[in-house]
């Protein structure tokens, strides 16, 4: 199935890469709540959570670990918001399984 993401992986639709590797990649959000929001998509387009085999999501986990140290060393965040929108009716707009890695600063009143 192909899905906004597969096509960001391929090249066909222009992003802002952050990481990639045999299982999963990072880009910038298009759209993002704050400066340095990013998305840690799979290669594969599991639709969702379920879906998404645990080995892939301990990798995923272990890289947002990574995600947040760089987000607090680079832009000096004060913490993270890790966000899985899990289901259509929970805001999820692109059936392909991400999480977002949200830096927050003391004091910025974002509503996640
Ligand atoms: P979600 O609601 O959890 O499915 O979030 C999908 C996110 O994907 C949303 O924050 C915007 C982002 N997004 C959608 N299309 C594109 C795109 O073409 N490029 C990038 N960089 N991000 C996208």
């Amino acid at each position: 199935m192909e899905t906004i993401f597969t096509k960001i992986l391929k090249g066909e639709i222009p992003s802002v890469k952050l990481h990639e590797d045999e299982l999963c990649f990072a880009i910038l959000d298009i759209n993002p709540v704050n400066k340095g929001h990013l998305l840690l998509i799979t290669n594969e387009p599991y639709p969702d959570l379920q879906s998404c085999p645990d080995e892939v999501l301990a990798h995923l986990i272990r890289l947002a670990k990574l995600a947040d140290a760089k987000l607090r060393e680079h832009l000096h965040c004060d913490a993270t918001n890790l966000v899985v929108n899990n289901g259509r009716e929970s805001g999820q707009e692109v059936p392909h399984f991400h999480l977002h890695v949200i830096p927050r600063w003391k004091g910025d009143h974002k509503n996640i």
